[in-house]
């Protein structure tokens, strides 16, 4: 069976990026696979997170699936704190982890920045919580923004090394389905960043929370290079800014690169930037309007949280009860 395991973390300003990225290509792939969908906060907290604001995000993230249209009956929605064996799983697989895969990580590399010695622990074992996230419910299938690609193929090697050691193939080696025209937006600020939930600057990024006149000053503020649009994708190369806004535009317009500039071969950025401003509200009004509108409900939103958490708990301690048969340890 085809299975589907992904999710975000709760930690605000859900972007474009993550839309693009991540949570626009679920809604397609709802309908033809078994869908578990997870708002990630456990690996929120291997970074500082305020506890009120990290409750209020694990609610806005889970309205931002609803809103973009990912069905609650359909798929399983639920924060990752709530099935304890994710962290289970996560310390059997740590335990399988050569250090030396780890040490290969840029994501940490990036995140804990020069003061290395004094990063977390968590933060440093979170590619080893991700397999065990997707592992857990033996995932086919995850589809995730290009960032996320080094931490997909650590899990496919711990589910490889787990499957050697026991002489058993009982993981699914996942595969990443990296999909759609933007499977990296770049910050609107610098096309050589991506566009980022932690970037100090708001004008960094399209919230998904944005009303229309935010985004259309985003856009207008986003910068470019004084060159006109090229006819072709290969115009862009050299040009970071440039080639995001096109991508960007391509990915909402659900076309590809090379029709967006045969479409404004030869035209200012200045007026590109009024079409594609004018295409962002159109696409993501709707979802900001729905995402204000489920996170002023909160127990509608709770209420589809504790329905995931009861449904995916079942198949996590099937799974677990099954793993722990396999690694020996003695339930009586
Ligand atoms: N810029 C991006 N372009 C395309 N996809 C992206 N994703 C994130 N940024 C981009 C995808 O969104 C999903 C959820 O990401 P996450 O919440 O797990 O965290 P992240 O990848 O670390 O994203 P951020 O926004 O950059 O958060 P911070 O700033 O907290 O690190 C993933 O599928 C990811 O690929």
């Amino acid at each position: 069976m085809n299975r589907i395991f992904s999710g975000v973390q709760p930690t605000g300003n859900l972007h474009l990026g993550n839309y693009l990225g991540a949570i626009r290509n679920w809604v397609t792939l709802q309908e033809d696979f078994e869908c578990i969908f997870c708002i990630v906060d456990l690996h929120a907290i291997t970074l500082p997170q305020n506890p009120e604001e990290l409750h209020a995000h694990t609610r806005e993230v889970t309205a931002a699936y609803i809103a973009a249209g990912i069905d609650p009956e359909k798929c399983i929605i639920f924060n990752q704190s709530t099935v304890p064996e994710h962290s289970e799983l996560a310390w059997m697989l740590a335990c399988i982890t050569p250090l030396g895969w780890l040490n290969r990580m840029t994501q940490f590399k990036e995140k804990a920045g020069k003061h290395r010695e004094n990063a977390g622990l968590g933060l440093y074992a979170y590619p080893v919580l991700m397999a065990a996230d997707i592992l857990l419910y033996r995932a086919t299938h995850v589809p995730v923004g290009d960032d996320q690609k080094q931490h997909l193929e650590l899990s496919r090697d711990i589910a490889g090394a787990f499957n050697r050691q026991y002489g058993i193939d009982y993981f699914p080696l996942p595969e990443p389905q990296i999909l759609g025209a933007a499977t990296r937006v770049m910050s609107l600020r610098d096309g050589a960043s991506k566009m980022s939930k932690s970037d100090g600057s708001d004008y960094s990024r399209l919230n998904l929370t944005d009303d229309d006149d935010a985004i259309a000053l985003k856009i207008r503020k986003a910068r470019t290079d004084a060159d006109p649009l090229p006819g072709t994708s290969a115009g862009l190369e050299g040009r970071d800014e440039a080639a995001n806004l096109v991508g960007i535009y391509a990915a909402l317009s659900e076309t590809s690169v090379e029709e967006v500039c045969r479409q404004f071969a030869g035209k200012m950025f200045s007026q590109f930037k009024n079409e594609l401003s004018d295409l962002a509200v159109e696409r993501m009004g709707p979802i900001a309007r729905k995402i204000r509108e489920l996170t002023a409900e909160t127990g509608h939103v709770d209420g589809i949280l504790r329905n995931g958490a009861e449904r995916a708990g079942v198949i996590a301690k099937r799974h677990l009860g099954e793993i722990r048969d396999i690694v020996g340890l003695l339930r009586t």
